[in-house]
């Protein structure tokens, strides 16, 4: 047994549990009937012995990495640890709490297909090792940022999206990518809770998802992507919060209209389209100014666009009159 003493960040960070602390609630108030507090229990003793990564011989696609490092995404601070980024994880299709990684296993990867459709020359179906074997895959090292403050550093594999959004072909009328995650609630017991709207679903405008710095993570730490992370196809934003960052995709939707994302829909007073970070700008109930560093208990500054405005400032110059930072 494993018991240590909360550290005193545990304390705050309960306070601002910002995603949760609405789903938890009509948890609670749904009752203990459902049998989903049990399923989450059981969750949490997994994601302390359970396995981290996939096993290779279930993956097809495990020979593909590791795979080159792209120079140009440099970081300042060191990798957060492989152990660390993969007990403590947002995944609401497997619970509204971080240790979500043993129940996270239950997702099955293959066959895994990922529909394009909508404003596209010609919509299609495709099977994701057919796509990874059209990517030139390379690794890139990024920070994530999440909108409740804590952050990590992590090595991902995976290809630049505006080569996905070039094998879409999206027609001149197509103003945004809405994307969506799977939904099975047979083997994901958050997907049953049917007060929260299911699929998971995150948009990003045509010139946000053609930026250089817009990936599409399939692999990280010189693997295929531990199903905690999103396997087996994620995105990684790092210039905006977390929950943009959506997971274990399964349609890219090229679309006229702005796409309301899942946390809008739930809170749209709190969780905006654009969610792009600033330290200046605070989330209605707390700072955003600092963060606490996964795996050092340390906290430091927040910086604009995450650090990354040089490549993706531009992009919001003439956009007035939005909520561009929440
Ligand atoms: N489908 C789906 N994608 C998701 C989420 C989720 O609950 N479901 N959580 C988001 C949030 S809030 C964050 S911070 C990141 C967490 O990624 P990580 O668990 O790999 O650190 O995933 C994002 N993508
Ligand atoms: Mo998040």
């Amino acid at each position: 047994m494993n018991i240590r003493k909360p550290p005193k960040w545990a304390l705050k960070e309960a306070l601002t549990t910002p995603e949760s602390v609405f789903a938890n609630r009509r948890e609670f108030l749904a009752g203990m009937g459902l049998g989903f507090s049990g399923l989450a229990a059981a969750g949490v003793l997994l994601g302390q012995e359970g396995p981290s990564t996939i096993p290779a011989e279930i993956d097809p696609s495990a020979n593909l990495y590791p795979v080159p490092r792209n120079a140009a995404f440099t970081l300042d601070r060191a990798l957060t640890a492989e152990s660390v980024n993969a007990k403590w994880n947002n995944f609401y299709e497997f619970g509204s709490h971080k240790e979500i990684s043993g129940a996270a296993q239950a997702l099955k990867l293959r066959p895994w297909m990922v529909t394009f459709d909508g404003l596209v020359e010609k919509p299609f179906e495709i099977g994701i090792d057919d796509l990874l074997a059209k990517m030139k895959l390379e690794e890139r090292l990024y920070r994530h940022r999440c909108v409740e403050a804590w952050s990590m550093t992590i090595p991902w594999s995976g290809f630049p999206m505006k080569d996905l959004v070039a094998l879409a072909k999206p027609l001149s009328s197509a103003k945004y990518v809405r994307m969506e995650t799977f939904n099975n609630p047979a083997v994901a017991p958050g997907q049953k809770q049917t007060w929260n709207p299911w699929p998971y679903v995150e948009g990003l405008t045509i010139e946000e998802a053609t930026n250089e710095l817009a990936f599409m993570a399939t692999g990280a730490y010189g693997k295929p992507m531990a199903k905690q992370h999103g396997a087996p196809l994620r995105l990684a934003v790092p210039w905006k919060y977390g929950f943009k960052h959506i997971k274990s995709i399964t349609r890219f939707s090229f679309v006229a209209e702005r796409p309301v994302s899942f946390w809008e829909k739930i809170l749209p007073a709190e969780y905006g389209f654009w969610a792009n970070i600033n330290p200046e700008v605070p989330h209605p109930r707390w700072s955003q100014a600092t963060e606490r560093v996964l795996g050092t208990e340390t906290r430091v500054a927040t910086l604009p666009y995450n650090g990354y405005g040089e490549l993706v400032a531009h992009l919001y110059k003439n956009i007035k009159g939005e909520r561009l930072y929440t």
